[in-house]
């Protein structure tokens, strides 16, 4: 690749991240080819559209499919710059599995020429980047691979974790700092000038190994931050005090921040990301693997509060808000808010009322249940009794008075100025204490 002319490039996997990445990379400018194992994705994609929903993605994909600048296919083609973004699901075991990393590599292998630079993005273990690169050694002995002799090698190999938000993906792609780790430091030099095409944040050169531990310690430093707040407020719940007023007291301190509790941890990163850490040195990781389960246990905390509050109440209707993992987005894969609004469709039936207004219909798990959608007002109109959990903007702006006289169970903090919460009601049912 010289280093004046435009690389093109091949980014794997066209999910939540590569999507994006590669409409980022065609926007600067590159020829960018996106592989995808499904068809369906492969065409929806050259049709200019979108198979993910995340803000602005739909315009920018659309716009660099028909400049040209974006196509996607099911078969690889020779490319200057291959970016992997593929899923690093995990076992029961919780052990990570890279097989679909190991397969992209196996993909790309035949294509690779001298010259070319191979990015792995996808949250791996550490040493995935040099088990790839002795895969694409096995499969290619013509080609001089990185790091195994002394000798300038053909290709150049690397690892790059991406960083973002969903909700703020396009954004943070281009804003964010990024570490680059190098399988060797010329690798990374690579690397680094292809990423300086389109990220304005700072990009800073490491070895592989210690990129991907970055990756994994930025996701489980908020696992564990998430779990101090979530015992926090189960500890609160005991002491008949409002959590959100401890923590936001607390947090005037000018060296503390502690972060919001809810109804568990959901998403497909910090719920996933620290069992890689534990799993690579099982004794030494009592915290991280501590603070795991204190975020799942919370979701089961949830619902027993949730349970005892509904059938404290026989008759009264219930209004589930949100089932979102987080706030303001449509993603509904790994969400405690999902999953304990299931169980109480599940338990109390056409009791329950599911107000989410990101979902078109309710998944699957409600079907038969008795459970209905509505939409937030009609909820304030017929529920007694409103369970919030997600933090979804709609639902923060609704005003006390529109409200005021609902029972309400708060796991995300929204409504500071409730008058009945639930902490007050536990006291009578003789939940805690
Ligand atoms: N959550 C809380 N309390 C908080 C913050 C979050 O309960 O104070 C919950 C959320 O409701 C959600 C879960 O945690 O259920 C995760 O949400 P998140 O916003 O913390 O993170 P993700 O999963 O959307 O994205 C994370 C980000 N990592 C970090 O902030 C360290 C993102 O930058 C990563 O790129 C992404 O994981 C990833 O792909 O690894």
């Amino acid at each position: 690749m010289k280093s004046d002319t435009k690389p093109d490039v091949c980014v794997v996997g066209l999910g939540y991240i590569g999507l994006p990445t590669a409409a980022v990379i065609a926007r600067a400018g590159c020829k960018v080819l996106g592989l995808d194992v499904s068809q369906s994705v492969v065409d929806t994609i050259n049709r200019g559209e979108i198979h993910i929903e995340e803000v602005d993605l739909d315009g920018l994909v659309h716009g660099v499919v028909s400049r040209g600048l974006l196509s996607a296919s099911t078969e690889v083609a020779p490319a200057d710059v291959f970016v992997i973004a593929v899923p690093t699901p995990f076992d029961k075991s919780h052990a990570p599995d890279v097989s679909y990393v190991l397969a992209a590599g196996k993909t790309i292998a035949p294509v690779l020429k001298q010259g070319d630079v191979v990015i792995l993005e996808s949250t791996s273990p550490v040493g995935t980047t040099e088990q790839l690169r002795d895969m694409i050694a096995g499969m290619r002995p013509d080609l001089k691979v990185p790091g195994l002799t002394g000798e300038i090698p053909d290709i150049s190999i690397a690892y790059c974790p991406e960083r973002v938000l969903p909700g703020r993906i396009l954004e943070e792609l281009t804003n964010n700092d990024r570490s680059i780790g190098g399988i060797t430091p010329r690798c990374a030099r690579k690397a680094l000038a292809f990423y300086k095409r389109f990220v304005r944040g700072e990009c800073v050169t490491t070895d592989a190994r210690s990129a991907e531990m970055t990756k994994l310690v930025e996701n489980a430093y908020r696992d564990v931050n998430i779990a101090f707040a979530n015992e926090l407020s189960i500890v609160s719940d005991k002491m008949g005090l409002d959590v959100w007023e401890v923590i936001r007291l607390a947090n005037r301190h000018p060296r503390v921040n502690i972060l919001s509790p809810g109804p568990g941890v959901g998403g497909h990163c910090i719920a996933v990301d620290p069992w890689f850490i534990v799993h690579g040195a099982p004794e030494e990781t009592p915290l991280i693997r501590t603070a795991r389960g204190v975020n799942d246990h919370k979701m089961h905390h949830v619902i027993a509060k949730a349970e005892a509050l509904v059938e404290a109440h026989p008759g009264a209707k219930v209004a589930c808000l949100g089932l979102a993992f987080k706030a303001n987005i449509d993603d509904f894969r790994e969400s405690p808010a999902r999953f304990v609004a299931s169980r109480l469709a599940r338990k109390f039936g056409e009791r329950i009322h599911i107000v989410e207004p990101y979902a078109a219909e309710l998944p699957i798990e409600f079907t038969d249940t008795g459970a209905t959608q509505i939409d937030i007002d009609d909820a304030l109109e017929t529920c007694e009794i409103m369970i919030v959990l997600v933090d979804h903007d709609v639902f923060k702006v609704v005003p006390l008075a529109e409200r005021a006289d609902k029972l309400v169970y708060d796991t995300r903090g929204i409504w500071p100025d409730q008058p009945r919460v639930v902490r007050e009601e536990e006291a009578r049912l003789k939940l805690v204490g």
